[in-house]
């Protein structure tokens, strides 16, 4: 980070804290959109209706993050993932997924700051996003680890398809609902099985807690629904008429998200999977030797 941002950093922090909770408490007061309303006239997806989806070439730019590969897939950010401002990753993380502007400048700016780049003037490729342990950090769930996999721009299908098979909610419809403990049990299973595959395993406070907010936008934003979910993580696409399940006005605050985060964490027990991965193997090993 540069003298400049070091030392603005503080003071534009805690503005978007403030800035968030002041959104928080509109979003209460404030009535919410309807539904088939959330994504704004004149945006991309606006009313279900989303830009063609085309796979990525080769050659194209693709980070760790599903959903920002989504954008590039449908073209809402340019679609060889190159040169994007960060300005625009603002704009389009608001109007598509809507997540309140607080959060939309934060994490942006976070990123530039992790780049060494500024936020205003400069630009990124997608796979830069991936830096290792800035935001990007090892028992991911729709990734294996970048020691192990050092192209994290692909999801790979069959950790997606474990983690989908954990959801044991059911929505109003019918259709297979991923909640807030299948999300925890995901998590402690991926830490355990990171933890013995890859030698560069590391993990941290901050990562364990950025790793379930990350994961926690599958159950707000997208409202927990496999069927919503599963284009998104295994082609990373939308899918037809899809919209934010979080309807307020200014969108999904810092502070609100809080409320989601802290239980999954909270939720997650590494100790418990090593358990029961040791009694599964006990008599196994009894019976080898
Ligand atoms: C605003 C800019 C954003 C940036 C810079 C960003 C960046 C990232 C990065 C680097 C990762 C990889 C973390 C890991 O190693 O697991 C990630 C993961 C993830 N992101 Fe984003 N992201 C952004 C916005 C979003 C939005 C808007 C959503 C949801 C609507 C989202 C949902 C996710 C999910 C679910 C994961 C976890 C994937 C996994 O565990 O494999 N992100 N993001
Ligand atoms: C973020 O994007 C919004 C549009 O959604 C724009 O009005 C705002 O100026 C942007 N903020 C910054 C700091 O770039
Ligand atoms: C969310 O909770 C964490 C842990 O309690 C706290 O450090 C953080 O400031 C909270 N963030 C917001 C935006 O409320
Ligand atoms: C027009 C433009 O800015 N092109 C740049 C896009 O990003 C690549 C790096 O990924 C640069 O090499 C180009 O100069
Ligand atoms: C969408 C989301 O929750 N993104 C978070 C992912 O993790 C980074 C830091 O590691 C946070 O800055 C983002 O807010």
């Amino acid at each position: 980070m540069g003298l400049v941002q070091k030392l603005t950093k503080p003071f534009i922090d805690t503005f978007v804290f403030v800035w968030d909770f002041n959104l928080f408490l509109l979003n209460v007061l404030l009535p919410a959109h309807k539904p088939g309303h959330v994504v704004p006239a004149g945006a991309p997806g606006h009313g279900g209706t989303w830009p063609v989806y085309i796979a990525p070439k080769d050659g194209d730019s693709r980070s760790a993050c599903p959903m920002l590969n989504a954008l590039a897939n449908h073209g809402i950010l340019p679609h060889d993932g190159k040169n994007i401002t960060f300005k625009e990753l603002n704009t389009s993380v608001r109007q598509t997924f809507n997540f309140a502007p607080s959060f939309c400048f934060f994490v942006p700016k976070f990123s530039a700051d992790f780049l060494d780049r500024s936020y205003w003037n400069d630009k990124f490729d997608l796979a830069d996003l991936s830096k290792h342990n800035a935001i990007e950090h090892d028992a991911s769930l729709t990734r294996h680890d970048a020691a192990l996999v050092p192209d994290q721009g692909k999801p790979d299908l069959q950790l997606v398809d474990e983690l989908l098979k954990e959801a044991t909610g059911k929505t109003s419809e019918g259709g297979a609902l991923l909640t807030k403990k299948d999300l925890s049990l995901a998590l402690s299973k991926r830490r355990y099985a990171a933890r013995k595959t890859n030698e560069a395993y590391t993990e941290s406070k901050f990562h364990n807690m950025f790793g379930s907010a990350n994961s926690s936008t599958m159950l707000t934003i997208f409202g927990g629904r496999v069927d919503d979910l599963r284009p998104m993580l295994t082609d990373e696409r939308f899918a037809p008429n899809w919209e934010p399940r979080i309807l307020s006005r200014f969108g999904l605050t810092m502070a609100a998200f809080n409320g989601t985060v802290l239980p999954v964490e909270r939720g997650i027990d590494v100790k418990k999977i090593e358990q029961q991965e040791k009694a599964r193997q006990q008599p196994q090993s009894e019976t080898v030797t």
